[in-house]
């Protein structure tokens, strides 16, 4: 442990089309995590809890409309808006589990035909995630499970454009998941991949930003 470095918790992501599993296996990251008695929180974005994420909330039940550039914007701000709260919770240790973040955003604007350098822009500089679980499922089989089809982005064609965005974003910080597999099998994949990682930040990996 030298060279200064210093204790702190990890940021883990879990990002996926829709119904691929994120908030599912969120929580029982989570538990899992807590169970070892590690300091964990779970978040997730948007946040709807504040004023950004209450207009970004009524834009996704098509209670309001926002051209894609200024949603796209707002998506992020809902982000920086937590940065310091971020950074502080993992500089004292807590590790943050994270249902979906910067990927979701950039995946989701480019794929309405926004320029994909230009969606990244806004999310250069936000704490980079030392672990991003991709659950990997096909659209069709997502369109299956229940739940899909309320919210503006749950359609068939829009989610193959979504997925192919993710692609173009993945880095060495991203595990692959079937997220086919049955719910328990997925969970016992990630443990091990989580432990791990936590381990290396409690060692005192650095902090990165992204991305850089
Ligand atoms: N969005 C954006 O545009 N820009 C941004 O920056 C961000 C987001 C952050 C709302 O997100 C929308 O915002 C989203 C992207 C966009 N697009 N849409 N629509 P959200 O996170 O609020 O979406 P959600 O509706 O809460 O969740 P989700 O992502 O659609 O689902 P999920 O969390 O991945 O899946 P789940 O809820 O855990 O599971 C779904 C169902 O599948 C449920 O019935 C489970 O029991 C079942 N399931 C889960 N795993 C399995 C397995 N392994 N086998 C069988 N069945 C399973
Ligand atoms: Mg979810």
């Amino acid at each position: 442990n030298g060279g200064g470095s210093e204790s702190r918790g990890a940021l883990i992501v879990l990002e996926g089309l829709d119904r691929s599993g994120k908030s599912s296996q969120s929580t029982r990251l989570l538990s899992f995590l807590e169970g070892l008695g590690h300091s964990t929180e779970l978040w997730r974005f948007p946040d709807r809890t504040t004023s950004i994420g209450q207009m970004i909330s009524s834009y996704l039940s098509n209670e309001s409309q926002l051209d894609d550039c200024t949603t796209h914007l707002l998506f992020s701000a809902n982000r920086w808006e937590k940065r310091s709260l971020m950074e502080k919770k993992l500089r004292s240790g807590t590790t943050l589990i994270v249902d979906r973040y910067s990927y979701s955003g950039i995946a989701f604007s480019s794929a309405k035909g926004l320029d994909f350098e230009w969606c990244k822009a806004p999310e250069i500089g936000l704490v980079a995630p030392d672990l991003v679980f991709y659950l990997d499922i096909p659209p069709e089989k997502a369109a299956e499970r229940g739940g899909y089809g309320n919210e503006r982005y749950e359609k068939l064609e829009f989610q193959r454009k979504v997925g192919k965005s993710y692609q173009a974003l993945r880095d060495a910080s991203w595990q692959i998941v079937d997220a086919l597999l049955p719910m328990d099998e997925i969970a016992k994949q990630m443990q091990e991949t989580a432990i791990n990682c936590v381990l290396e930040c409690q060692k005192g990996k650095r902090l990165s930003h992204l991305w850089s």
